[in-house]
């Protein structure tokens, strides 16, 4: 069959809303755009477990460590199947992962903010899991089998984060008055930088319009982002505080909040490489990979002598 061809057959398959599978045909532009998304999607969960991990041993009881710890053993399970899907589009997880720490493979700008206190821990479940959860509800239907599928199941324990992070600026918004300021100061420090996690402007963002033809993305960057800002503007109110912007403003006319602009200098810079704790994390991803070796060692020699136990097995039963 000509190229022609296999790519009419394959814009069909996009059009009637049939997934795409590993072994179909593809255009490699298609492969290539995938490969970078889902990599980065897991490089971004794998890299948010630092964060919240610098306060697994302080969290405040025994209860909250033990929600912290499923919570970021969670978002390691969503970077393995992540790194799985990647891998059914021909590259290796070696590759992707060296790609990671040599700077090449991007991950979300979001996990390059520290978290100075209790109450951030709180904020990155209410706002960062409130984002990712909207971006991924829409790549639940994207057109790669195996990325929606690995979507399905991580935006229903998304959905629990979200929730444990409400409850904890709960608790601190009806504590003391030390309490209130640390939950008003966290949503302060995480506001705009959760805005960001949707990506630039739509007229900036250059791998949307093929993306979107491809049924990759569902939704636009910004129409996301609109989302985002009209549901957490309500949600806001419920812990009686509020949100660090003088132009959040509900819209009559559009039926949806106006909110000021994003510093989008601040967000390439973080891009870039430049921001607070970009050097840290890859730093932390670098260690942990090097202290890992002997296991991965350990693993490979034991799946080899078991291969080989097996073959002989297998032999003595045809003798
Ligand atoms: N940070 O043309 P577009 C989570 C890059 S998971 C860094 O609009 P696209 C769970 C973009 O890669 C959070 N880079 O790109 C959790 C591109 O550069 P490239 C991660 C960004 O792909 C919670 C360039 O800018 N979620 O939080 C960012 O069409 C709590 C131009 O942009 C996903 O990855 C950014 N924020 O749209 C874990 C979801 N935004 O690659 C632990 C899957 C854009 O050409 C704790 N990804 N860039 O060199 C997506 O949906 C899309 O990739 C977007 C960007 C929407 C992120």
């Amino acid at each position: 069959m000509s190229v022609q061809e296999l790519e009419k057959i394959f814009l069909s398959k996009i059009d009637q809303e049939i997934k795409i599978e590993p072994k179909d045909w593809m255009p490699d532009a298609y492969r290539k755009t995938l490969v970078r998304q889902i990599s980065q999607h897991a490089h971004s969960e794998i890299v948010g477990m630092l964060p919240e991990g610098n306060w697994i041993g302080r969290a405040p009881s025994l209860k909250r460590k033990a929600i912290l710890l499923a919570k970021v053993q969670d978002e390691a399970g969503h970077g393995l199947y992540l790194y799985s899907a990647t891998e059914t589009l021909g590259t290796t997880r070696e590759q992707t992962i060296i790609d990671l720490h040599s700077g090449k493979a991007k991950y979300s700008s979001i996990f390059n903010y520290p978290t100075l206190t209790w109450a951030d821990i709180g904020a990155i479940g209410w706002l960062v899991d409130g984002a990712a959860i909207l971006n991924q509800v829409m790549l639940c239907r994207t057109s790669y089998g195996p990325y929606a599928r690995a979507m399905v199941r991580i935006c229903k324990e998304e959905s629990f984060h979200q929730r444990q992070g409400f409850d904890i600026l709960m608790v601190l918004s009806k504590g003391t008055p030390e309490q209130r300021d640390m939950c008003q100061d966290a949503i302060n420090r995480w506001w705009w930088p959760s805005l960001m996690m949707f990506g630039p402007h739509d007229s900036e963002s250059t791998n949307s319009e093929q993306s979107t033809k491809w049924k990759i993305k569902r939704m636009s960057n910004d129409e996301l982002r609109q989302k985002f800002v009209d549901m957490i503007a309500e949600q806001v109110k419920v812990l009686n505080m509020t949100l660090p912007d003088p132009h959040l403003k509900w819209n009559e006319q559009t039926s949806h909040y106006d909110f000021g602009e994003i510093n989008w200098t601040e967000f390439w810079n973080v891009v870039k490489g430049n921001g607070p704790c970009n050097k840290q994390r890859l730093e932390a991803r670098r260690k942990a990979w090097d202290e890992g070796a002997w296991v991965r060692e350990a693993a490979s020699v034991y799946a080899a002598k078991r291969k080989a136990r097996e073959a002989k097995k297998e032999e003595k039963q045809i003798a």
